[in-house]
């Protein structure tokens, strides 16, 4: 079995020199084009000029990835047969040969089995409201319990039950770490109004944080969560009012498994215009420069 790892990405590893994986499932799930291939590649430009060198990770006609380069992240934005692949489905990618876009929970299976540490995405997926009907957590959660990656993220989006997700990850043994705020945040808002336990105000300070949970941490990961920038952040109200929506239309449409997530992103991207969409991209730069911060000061140590 082949994992490929880019020749940039090796040697910044062996040199100890800062790396951030990148996700490809928002390049060819989440976000739509072209802005998804801008975004793609401006994110690994963030990530180079804040010190650190850029992974974003798929699985390339079977060959799980890490280090796409640029035409292949762009066939990712382009092309419509690009599977989405949980951790469960990395084994069928490769064995079929296909070409498959990673979630959070795949990206951190590859990303530590290639021995990068830090990974910068949006948001992570979480327990869907309704669940307790439908049974629907994302398989994120239980992958940050069982894989050491620092993750950076802006929360997750309130089309998930925040407050039930918050408390799978406190099960599940997964710190979740403020930066530079005492509540979650909420995606597009900056609050939720969920207190978190732990504060971090530096990269230096959650280096040091992470370095004690792989001492002590049992194999977890960590969520580093960071708001979204002030200036990109979409009131709370118009949030909840266009989620209301996404998730009638979602029930109307009869929308299961897999599916779920992409149809409630590109149904909020509607309902808010291109509003939601300005949001997405700020804070996905925003969490690509805190992961490259962070990937720094962890070298440094
Ligand atoms: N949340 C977003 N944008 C995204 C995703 C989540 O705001 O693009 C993607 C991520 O790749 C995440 C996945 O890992 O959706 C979760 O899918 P599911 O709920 O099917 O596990
Ligand atoms: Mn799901």
């Amino acid at each position: 079995m082949r994992l490929q790892i880019h020749p940039d990405v090796q040697l910044a590893l062996n040199g100890r020199h800062p790396v951030v994986a990148l996700e490809s499932t928002v390049i060819a799930h989440g976000l739509p084009y072209p802005q998804n291939n801008e975004v793609a590649q401006a994110l690994e430009a963030t990530v180079r000029a804040h010190g650190a060198q850029p992974a974003t990770i798929g699985v390339v006609q079977g060959v799980p990835t890490v280090g796409l380069d640029s035409p292949t992240i762009e066939q990712f934005a382009t092309r419509d047969n690009i599977l989405k692949l949980s951790r469960r489905d990395i084994a069928v990618a490769v064995a079929t040969s296909r070409d498959g876009a990673t979630t959070v929970a795949a990206t951190m299976a590859l990303a530590h089995a290639a021995g990068v540490e830090v990974f910068a995405t949006g948001g992570i997926g979480g327990v869907h409201r309704g669940a307790r009907e439908s049974w629907d957590v994302s398989g994120d959660l239980t992958e940050l319990s069982r894989t050491p990656v620092l993750v950076v993220c802006a929360g997750a989006k309130s089309i998930l039950d925040l407050p039930a997700t918050l408390e799978v990850l406190e099960t599940m043994g997964v710190p979740v770490v403020g930066y530079g705020t005492d509540e979650f945040p909420a995606f597009y808002s900056q609050s939720s109004g969920l207190r978190l336990t732990t504060r971090a105000d530096t990269a230096a300070d959650v280096a040091t944080i992470w370095r004690a949970h792989q001492a002590f941490g049992g194999g977890s990961g960590l969520l580093l969560a960071v708001p979204p920038p002030a200036e990109a952040a979409l009131p709370h109200d118009e949030i909840e009012q266009a989620v209301s929506r996404a998730l009638a239309a979602a029930a109307q449409a009869g929308i299961h498994g897999a599916n779920v997530t992409p149809f409630l992103l590109s149904a909020m991207k509607e309902q808010t215009g291109g509003r939601s969409l300005q949001a997405n991209i700020a804070l996905l730069e925003n969490n690509a420069r805190v992961a490259a911060e962070v990937a720094s000061a962890l070298a440094r140590t």
